[in-house]
């Protein structure tokens, strides 16, 4: 094994030392030729996992909405709305800071099964001017089931034009969805499809759209750019393969890096970034056990796979995710906050460039589902509950210290 631990940057995680969210460079992208990534290097340490954090100070929660059923993605539209879906198969609205009764019309039918359902929402970039939005949902039936995306116009009451733009390969049960979504810079649009559960060493076959990272265009052609384009036994989606199941994507504004939360086995949860055609392991090469205790593969690493940038024991059970970039919480600026359902935390990660330098956490104490900053620079967060909430977090002050008395 010619892999070294890198105990300096353990011992930087271990220690929460606040090194720099920002970053000056991007990762570098490899060449689009289907050619396997380098060996780990400098650049990809396997860093040994981290467990608790300190805890992040200067914050409180604030309940904004309640009794969201089992919300599972927030998205801000630039007049004053958002649209929050519930898993069950409604969008919701909620205008100047209430949540209104009647759910959107026009929501495509769900299958609302173990972890599917309606899932994530966004806004197209130019939604104010084309009134699109994007959902991922799950589809079919308990015995065949797959993650759509699909888009259409919002007026405002109601969705229109519904239009299915990526079906994915079928499966069977109900876990493993993916599902989150990310428009890049360029207008295309990244999405996360799982492992498929009892078909995970498909993930690690570029033919099917099983443990990917895909990329198509807003209108869901696939991106011209794509790495595995060229090649006939690769679907012309595939961005990055060898995932196990994302369930959150966000880009660093400062970088232009992307980087995703995935769930992984017992012990496994990882933090990556995401590069363009690389291969992230899955189930080849990975942290933890499976749910039941067996073992699933003595390698941590292998040549030709990307490395987590983190890799979280025990699990948090990752969710979603968001950059922040506003000017609330200036000691925050350009961290990285990672939902966590089982911890029922956010976690904050700094970063320097490409690698994670430190971490705190928001003890939230509800299963955190999503986390997003909202237009008023603060982070708005959703709870994965039949009772679930949309928070938001605010700044507060320090106390001074009481005086001592003599
Ligand atoms: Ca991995």
């Amino acid at each position: 094994m010619n892999i070294k631990i890198f105990v300096t940057t353990f011992a930087l995680l271990a220690a929460g030392s606040t090194g720099l969210c920002r970053a000056a460079q991007p990762a570098a992208e490899p060449a689009s030729k289907p050619a396997p990534a380098a060996a780990p290097s400098d650049a990809a340490p396997v860093v040994k996992p981290t467990a608790s954090a300190p805890q992040a100070k200067g914050w409180k929660q604030t309940p904004v909405i309640e009794g969201l059923e089992h919300p599972w993605a927030v998205a801000f539209l630039p007049d004053d709305t958002m649209l929050i879906t519930e898993r069950e198969g409604r969008l919701r609205v909620v205008r100047a800071g209430k949540l209104v009764e009647k759910p959107i019309d026009g929501v495509p039918e769900v299958l609302a099964l173990r972890q599917g359902g309606l899932l994530d929402v966004v806004a197209h970039p130019k939604f104010a001017e084309n009134k699109l939005i994007y959902l991922t949902y799950s589809h079919g039936t308990r015995a065949r089931n797959s993650t759509r995306v699909a888009r259409a116009t919002f007026d405002g009451a109601s969705l229109k034009d519904l239009t299915v733009l990526y079906e994915a390969d079928p499966k069977a049960d109900g876990f493993h969805f993916g599902s989150r979504l990310l428009f890049l810079p360029d207008g295309t649009l990244l999405f996360s499809v799982g492992d498929g559960f009892s078909q995970r060493d498909k993930a690690q076959d570029l033919g099917n759209s099983f443990g990917k990272v895909l990329r198509i265009k807003d209108d869901g052609t696939p991106a011209k750019d794509n790495p595995y384009n060229a090649r006939t036994d690769a679907i012309q989606q595939v961005w990055t393969y060898g995932h196990r199941n994302i369930q959150g994507m966000a880009i660093d504004p400062a970088t232009g890096n992307v980087w995703a939360t995935e769930h992984g086995p017992l012990g496994g949860d990882e933090l990556n970034l995401i590069i363009k055609g690389q291969n992230y392991g899955w189930p080849k090469a990975t942290f933890g056990r499976e749910y039941s205790g067996a073992k699933i593969t003595d390698q941590r690493s292998m040549e030709g796979v990307v490395n987590a940038r983190v890799t979280w024991v025990p699990c948090i059970a990752p969710s979603g995710m968001a950059f922040y970039t506003g000017d609330r919480f200036p000691q925050w600026k350009g961290c990285l906050f990672a939902g966590g359902l089982v911890a029922e935390e956010v976690r904050l990660v700094r970063l320097d460039g490409d690698r994670a330098t430190a971490q705190e956490t928001l003890k939230i104490g509800q299963r955190v589902r999503d986390v997003r900053q909202g237009p008023d620079g603060l982070l708005y967060i959703l709870t994965d509950e039949s009772k679930g909430r949309l928070i938001r977090i605010e700044p507060v002050a320090p106390t001074a210290p009481a005086k001592e008395t003599p």
